[in-house]
């Protein structure tokens, strides 16, 4: 076909996707609707302040965050708590903008916080937009990242020498 006729027709909406990587055995790039069809979604009416804006209200739905995770095999020992309890979660948005989460926050033996990396936002699906990470737990709205690339997982390292075994 002609440059031209290219070029007037509406450009293909481009499917957003995130990816989960760090300390992981199989790192995975998902797309809104991988995450739609390879978990159960959960959803979550929230309602979040931010500084600059006031109050916030918006309904999710979304895999658990921790689900989506444990499938890409974080390198700890699963049936140990405090092996679990070294790792972090690093989640960044398109625009750069990133936050940090425990995994024990969302861990059902810690915090046990149903956080969701959402495909629906009030109604409308999040498949071009990206997903967004739902905190219920929080009051602030400063985590709900939109538009997330990235799912980092690491790890506190192992000292050197362990003061105490176990
Ligand atoms: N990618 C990205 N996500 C972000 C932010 C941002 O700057 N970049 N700001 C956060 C803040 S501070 C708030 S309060 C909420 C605002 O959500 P809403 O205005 O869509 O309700 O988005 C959060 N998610
Ligand atoms: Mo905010």
């Amino acid at each position: 076909m002609s440059r031209l006729s290219a070029q007037s027709r509406t450009p293909p909406a481009r499917f957003a996707s995130l990816t989960v990587l760090g300390e992981v055995v199989r790192p995975a790039t998902l797309t809104v609707g991988d995450l739609r069809a390879g978990w159960e979604q959960h959803r979550a009416e929230v309602v979040f302040d931010c500084a600059t804006g006031g109050p916030r209200r918006h309904r999710f739905e979304g895999p658990l965050l921790r689900e989506v995770v444990l499938d890409a095999q974080p390198l700890f020992d699963v049936r140990r708590r405090k092996d679990r309890s070294r790792f972090v979660l690093a989640v960044s948005g398109g625009d750069g903008y990133r936050t940090v989460l425990a995994w024990a926050e969302i861990d059902a033996d810690f915090g046990n916080a149903p956080v969701l990396l959402a495909t629906r936002m009030d109604g409308e699906d999040l498949d071009v937009a990206g997903s967004q990470l739902v905190v219920p737990v929080d009051r602030c709205g400063a985590r709900y990242v939109s538009a997330i690339t990235r799912v980092l997982v690491g790890v506190w390292p192992e000292p050197g020498r362990k003061a105490r075994p176990g």
